[in-house]
């Protein structure tokens, strides 16, 4: 499949939230059941076949343990968009996304960058800490994409990693056509 589009993306989040699995369900189609810590930065590619021109995605998967932290913060800015995410029962998991957002968010960034709110484990539903509502207010708020996943079950995991590869496409086509929009 030639790709007519080439982007790179960066899973960013806490340890353990799921970053990896994410990933793995997506471009590999399988949760490995024995999951190793990620230890620094790692990527694999996904081509999507699309009516406009497939597209190439580069997606990196960063540690979110805290000792990786230095090698995290080096490349999360070579890059078109992030998914940031939780883990729908971890609290903390949740408010250090949105200080990503934040940072990631800065008006002074130009173009800016196409970012999803990523809450994942939707497939354990009992203690929940972070209501679909409250994150979903948050990412409206902030004009981010939202989805809530799981990798175990492959719940919306395609449909998070394409919407924010169109949402990529359409930025760089405005920017190309110098039309005004949110992203210049
Ligand atoms: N129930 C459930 N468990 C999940 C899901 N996604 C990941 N897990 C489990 O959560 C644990 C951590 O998953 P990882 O994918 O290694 O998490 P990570 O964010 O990559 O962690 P680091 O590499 O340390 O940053 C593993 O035991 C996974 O099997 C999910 O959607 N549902
Ligand atoms: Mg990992």
């Amino acid at each position: 499949m030639e790709p007519v589009f080439c982007f790179e993306v960066v899973l960013l989040g806490n340890s353990n939230v799921g970053k990896s699995s994410l990933l793995s369900c997506y471009v590999n189609g399988i949760n490995p059941k024995q999951i190793q810590h990620t230890a620094g930065v790692e990527f694999l590619v996904k081509t999507i076949a699309e009516p406009c021109g497939n597209i190439r995605l580069k997606i990196w998967d960063t540690a979110g343990l805290e000792r990786y932290k230095h090698i995290v913060q080096s490349l999360y800015t070579n890059h078109d968009g992030a998914l940031l995410v939780y883990d729908i029962h971890d609290r903390k998991s949740y408010n250090d996304v949105l200080n990503w957002a934040k940072e990631l968010n800065d008006w002074t960034q130009k173009p800016r960058k196409v970012i999803a709110l990523v809450g994942n484990k939707a497939d354990l539903s009992a203690n929940r800490v972070v209501s679909t509502e409250e994150a979903e207010k948050y990412a409206e708020r902030n004009g981010l994409i939202f989805w809530e996943t799981s990798a175990t079950t492959d719940l919306n995991v395609s449909k998070c990693f394409l919407e924010v590869a169109i949402a990529i496409r359409n930025a760089k086509t405005l920017l190309k056509h110098n039309r005004s929009s949110w992203y210049l």
